[in-house]
């Protein structure tokens, strides 16, 4: 046993369990109206319901026992102080700074101030972004800007994507923001055939600046951009950096006045709060980028205050322990209705999974518990035509994250009464159920015949009791997108105190990346011996039919 299951929190919380596995959730809504007033809250224009859980009073103090006995309060403030929490890495984790608002100095591993570099930097977003936008900072004929596309993948790509998606509303409408992520050059091809080099402005996203992919793609679009009418002076003028790494920009031939730094206490997924986000205040503006940042910094400021029994993070990392560890559940559906979202559960597959896939402790002992859910989701309505079925009647409980704005930014019609309708029915569906007697009752009422009731009667019930939260907010503008980001960006943090994960690594890619390395080189020459039978076949089967572009 670990130290974790052998705790005396996790083994009350075991015991809980047993007593809560036959409660209904109907049933305790049915006993107690106040339910919804006790088990939900209002924090930074978000609020989250969290009544349509298996959980009673007892379940939430039980979880924030737990989070006591784990010193989450003590992980939480070595977070925001800047240690090395990142410790195989030894970095210190600061994103949290990256939107401070105040000029509180904040040192990394004790190091020089990270709030004047931050400063410093975004100044010179600010002067580019505004440049850009205002058309005082052109292109090689002095013609302004109308594309942008960002090179990066992975935390260089999905977070500045999402975020760009979501406040689509809020584009300049004259410069559009494209990415370009995926080696699979059809991404690069089908983004360079809509445009003109004299009018693009291309952004490397990379902190190491050694990402085989982005390099790839940055080294194509430059040649293109060549090949197209562009000159090798020009390219300072076309291409920026966006890196941690400044020998390795000044290789690839961007210069230190088309470079915007970032930090190594800076995780990759936790980037776009950085010069990493300036597609999205290219696209929006500075002050919209600005109000991102303040709406993270309000969630930050909550986390960091609030006690932990009503605290947003700390809660929805809670119960989805509770649902992982305790009720079993293998995934977690994420599902906006809120179309400008749709990017938000590929965004969060990337946060929660690769800061909490492990099955190694901050020790290095392999755990006995489960850890990330496998996240997945959709935007409502349409996950309801795909993949609601299984949550409705699959055999193990999926939690749900539901999310709407009560107003949406194009009220067409009757939509978005639609649209919040089926969002609140599904959850209610999930929670309530259909017994076997009501079930009977409705099958009765459309008059089915008796032997063809009987056939139906098991597929049409529903169990019920399929825990989720719902996140409501006013309307998804960039205050509000910010809060909900560092809203899970925390939940994550806590689940990771809670099963004593370093959230801030991700060792699990390395192994592919070092074995694509060597096998993109047999591709060309034939594969070696080391191999298993599987990848020398798939080798010598691919060789003689690879078509590739020589030029
Ligand atoms: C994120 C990961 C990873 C990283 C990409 C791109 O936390 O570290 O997704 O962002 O591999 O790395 P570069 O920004 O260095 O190109």
């Amino acid at each position: 046993m670990s130290r974790l299951t052998a705790s005396p929190a996790w083994q009350a919380l075991g015991r809980h369990r047993e007593q809560m596995a036959e409660q209904q959730v109907r049933s305790l809504f049915a006993a107690d109206p106040t339910r919804f007033e006790r088990f939900s809250f209002e924090s930074c224009g978000i609020l989250l319901d969290y009544s349509k859980n298996r959980i009673t009073a007892e379940t939430v103090g039980l979880l924030a026992d737990l989070a006591r006995e784990r010193d989450l309060e003590g992980w939480r403030a070595r977070l925001f102080a800047g240690d090395p929490i990142n410790t195989t890495e030894g970095r210190a984790v600061l994103h949290t700074a990256l939107r401070q608002q105040t000029n509180e100095p904040v040192r990394p591993g004790g190091a020089d101030d990270a709030i004047t570099e931050v400063r410093s930097v975004m100044n010179r977003v600010r002067t580019f972004v505004d440049g850009v936008r205002f058309g005082s900072i052109t292109g090689l004929s002095g013609r302004r800007f109308k594309d942008v596309v960002n090179i990066g993948i992975g935390g260089s790509d999905l977070g500045p994507l999402m975020v760009a998606e979501a406040l689509l509303p809020y584009h300049h409408p004259d410069l559009r923001v494209r990415f370009v992520s995926n080696v699979d050059g059809t991404n690069l091809y089908d983004t360079l055939d809509w445009l003109d080099p004299e009018t693009t402005l291309f952004i490397v996203t990379s902190k190491t600046f050694t990402t085989e992919e982005t390099m790839t793609n940055a080294r194509s679009a430059r040649n293109w951009f060549l090949t197209e009418g562009g000159t090798e002076a020009d390219i300072g003028k076309h291409f920026i950096a966006v890196s941690a790494n400044e020998a390795e920009v000044r290789a690839f031939g961007i210069g230190p006045e088309s470079t915007f730094s970032f930090w190594d206490w800076v995780g990759g997924r936790f980037s776009l709060w950085s010069a990493v986000g300036l597609p999205v205040a290219l696209a929006t503006g500075m002050e919209r980028f600005d109000a991102l940042l303040a709406g993270a910094n309000a969630m930050d400021e909550h986390f960091r205050t609030a006690p932990l029994e009503s605290n947003m993070p700390v809660l929805l990392g809670l119960l989805g322990v509770w649902a992982i560890n305790f009720l079993d559940a293998p995934a977690q559906a994420v599902v906006p209705y809120d179309q400008y979202l749709h990017r938000l559960p590929a965004y969060l597959q990337q946060l929660d999974m690769e800061s909490n896939g492990k099955s190694v402790d901050r020790d290095g002992c392999a755990v006995d518990y489960a850890t990330a859910p496998v996240i997945f989701g959709e935007p409502g309505t349409n996950a309801q035509h795909s993949f609601f079925q299984l949550l409705h009647q699959g055999t193990r409980p999926i939690p749900v994250d539901f999310l709407a704005a009560a107003e949406s930014h194009n009220p067409f019609g009757d939509h978005q009464r639609l649209l919040l309708a089926n969002m609140l029915a599904q959850s209610e569906a999930l929670m309530r159920g259909r017994t076997v007697e009501e079930t009977r009752a409705e099958l009765e009422a459309s008059n089915t015949p008796n032997a063809r009731l009987e056939a139906l009667l098991p597929h049409k019930v529903f169990e019920g009791s399929r825990p989720s939260n719902t996140l409501l907010y006013r309307k998804l503008d960039p205050f509000t997108l910010g809060a909900l980001i560092a809203l899970y960006e925390h939940k994550i943090f806590v689940q990771g105190v809670i099963w004593n994960l370093n959230s801030f690594d991700q060792w699990g890619v390395e192994l592919g990346k070092s074995l694509a390395r060597t096998i993109g080189a047999e591709l060309a020459t034939g594969p070696s011996a080391a191999h298993d039978s599987s990848t020398i076949g798939q080798i010598r089967w691919l060789r003689p039919r690879m078509v590739l572009d020589t030029e």
